[in-house]
């Protein structure tokens, strides 16, 4: 079955042969999907995207609420040999436009409430189709789906032809989509289910969102390649959480979900028999890390990864689950700590530049030769841009980052983006955004601005001015006027001494 589909293979082979059992319970709709249903389904939907004219290598963009229509369309897409491109539902239409014309899909799936928005956008960027899921399991691509009635056979595709696209922020301003082969998802997703022991017995939170790396790929592929189950909710919520995890072994989140289900009531009683807590995407503080042993007995399993590599190191599952580490590169993953300067690895316990090769690692950056040139070396080295060291245990610490990135609430947040936007308002002479601590969200955007001499600008004209542009998540939580931002000798602004002056601004 799909034995010439490469990742196809992959995620069907442990449920074959046991077709009755549960793949998800929708959180939703409370309906039990087995492993037949859900394949069934995605391989009507693969027919769909075939009628539609995706042909092997052609990308299925999707903008949509999380449901498992959305889930089947990710399967859907790898069966027809297509390449997921999901977009996160908060961008905006000047956001997906960029997308859109960047990628150039042959289809949008997009949510029915923004399709006459989006048509004109998908048209222009010679999008031949828009397709609709909406909330509630419905749309134009579920009736498509529900009419067709024969079989499908997956299309071939080999182990290093792209599955997906996941577009991560710039440093310029400009997302960059990372392409993804099937060996890189099948590879990484068959070594965490080994490593982190999930087995047809298990049964997974599923709280995130399915347009990123941790809830696609990691809680996703880990899902369906180890047969086991999940309780698939729409988005986070601390109560739904605690009252499924009687029924649960695993959760997998960003450190948020930790920091938000410490403050809920009866997380002692009912995680008491679950199996394990996966935190990763941003950094997990020590202090949340020690509080979670303290009140369920369990100590959260931290691991690190990134859109273009997949997951890189984890703690280990068995074995000391180290606060404030990241635990070791996982099998068949090569780590360097380098000379952020020279690219020269450095003498063990010293802070440098982290760098990975493996399997897992993407295979560059649709359209931009220069960039992947830059990232990724010769020798299949990925330089990641996050400093870090091991320690003499070799335990590996993130210590920082050399790219300038906010990460809030596990999602990224390029500040060059926003100062753009922010710089071309009228009354702005510059701006500088900083990323400072916050107590739910780890880190929170903060807009330092130098107005114009005599202009008459608020903190609420700002907003309004950047939000047809700019997601909501990304909106500065914090707005603050200043005389001049602080320069080094070189002209340079200093962002440290901005993130020092405002490093209480949240608390
Ligand atoms: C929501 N808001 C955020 C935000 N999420 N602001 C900053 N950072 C965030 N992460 C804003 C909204 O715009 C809104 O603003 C307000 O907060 C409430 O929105 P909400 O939708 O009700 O928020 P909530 O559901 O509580 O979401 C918070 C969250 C969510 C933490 C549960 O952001 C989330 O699920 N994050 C997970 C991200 C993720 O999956 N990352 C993995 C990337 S993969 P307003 O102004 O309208 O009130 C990766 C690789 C790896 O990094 O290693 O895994
Ligand atoms: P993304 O580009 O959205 O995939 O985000 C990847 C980035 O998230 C990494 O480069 C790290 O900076 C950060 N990250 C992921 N996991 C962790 C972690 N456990 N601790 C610290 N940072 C992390």
């Amino acid at each position: 079955m799909y034995h010439e589909n490469y990742l196809g293979e992959a995620l069907r082979a442990a449920s074959l042969g046991a077709d009755q059992s549960l793949f998800l319970q929708n959180h939703q709709t409370d309906d039990a999907v087995t492993y037949q249903a859900f394949f069934a389904n995605a391989e009507r939907m693969a027919q769909v995207l075939v009628e539609t004219g995706v042909a092997p290598g052609d990308k299925v963009a999707v903008q949509a609420p999380k449901t498992v229509a959305m889930l089947e369309l990710y399967v859907a897409t790898v069966l027809a040999g297509g390449v997921f491109l999901p977009l996160n539902p908060a961008y905006t239409t000047s956001e997906i436009t960029y997308f859109l014309t960047d990628a150039e899909p042959r289809i949008l799936v997009c949510d029915p409430m923004r399709e006459g928005e989006l048509s004109p956008v998908a048209k222009q960027a010679g999008v031949s189709e828009v397709l609709t899921i909406g909330a509630n399991e419905s749309g134009t691509l579920v009736e498509r789906r529900d009419a067709v009635v024969s079989g499908f056979t997956a299309v071939k595709r080999g182990p290093d032809d792209l599955a997906a696209i996941l577009y991560t922020s710039g440093t310029t301003g400009r997302s960059k989509g990372a392409m993804l082969t099937h060996r890189a998802l099948a590879s990484n997703a068959q070594t965490l289910k080994d490593v982190w022991q999930f087995n047809a017995d298990d049964v997974l939170i599923h709280a995130l969102p399915i347009f990123h790396t941790h809830g696609l790929f990691v809680a996703t592929n880990v899902t369906l390649m180890a047969g086991s189950s999940c309780i698939f909710m729409a988005r986070f919520d601390a109560d739904d959480i605690l009252d499924n995890m009687p029924k649960a072994t695993a959760l997998m989140g960003v450190p948020t979900f930790y920091v938000r289900l410490l403050e809920a009531d009866g997380l002692s009683k009912a995680s008491a028999a679950m199996r394990l807590f996966v935190s990763g995407s941003a950094p997990l503080l020590a202090e949340t890390h020690d509080r979670w042993c303290a009140v369920t007995g369990h100590a959260i399993l931290e691991r690190y990864g990134m859109t273009e590599t997949n997951m890189n190191t984890s703690n280990p599952y068995e074995g000391d689950r180290r606060a404030g580490t990241v635990g070791f590169p996982l099998p068949g993953v090569e780590l360097l700590v380098t000379d952020p300067v020279t690219g020269a690895p450095i003498p063990k316990g010293e802070i440098g530049v982290l760098e990975v090769r493996g399997a897992n690692v993407f295979a560059g950056y649709w359209k931009m030769p220069e960039k992947t040139a830059e990232e990724l070396r010769d020798n299949g080295f990925f330089i990641t841009g996050d400093l870090g060291r091991v320690d003499e245990d070799g335990y590996i610490h993130i210590v920082g980052r050399q790219k300038d990135l906010i990460i809030s609430g596990g999602y990224n947040i390029y500040p060059k983006e926003i100062e753009l936007l922010i710089d071309d308002l009228a009354g702005v002479v510059e701006s500088a955004v900083i990323g400072v601590p916050h107590p739910d969200f780890g880190e929170a955007v903060v807009a330092v601005i130098v107005a114009q001499d005599g202009a008459d600008i608020t903190a609420q004209d700002i907003l309004t001015g950047i939000k047809e542009n700019l997601a909501r998540f990304k909106h500065p939580k914090h707005i603050a006027f200043v005389k001049a931002l602080p320069r080094n000798a070189m002209g340079k602004v200093q962002k440290k001494a901005l993130r020092e002056e405002y490093d209480k601004a949240f608390w």
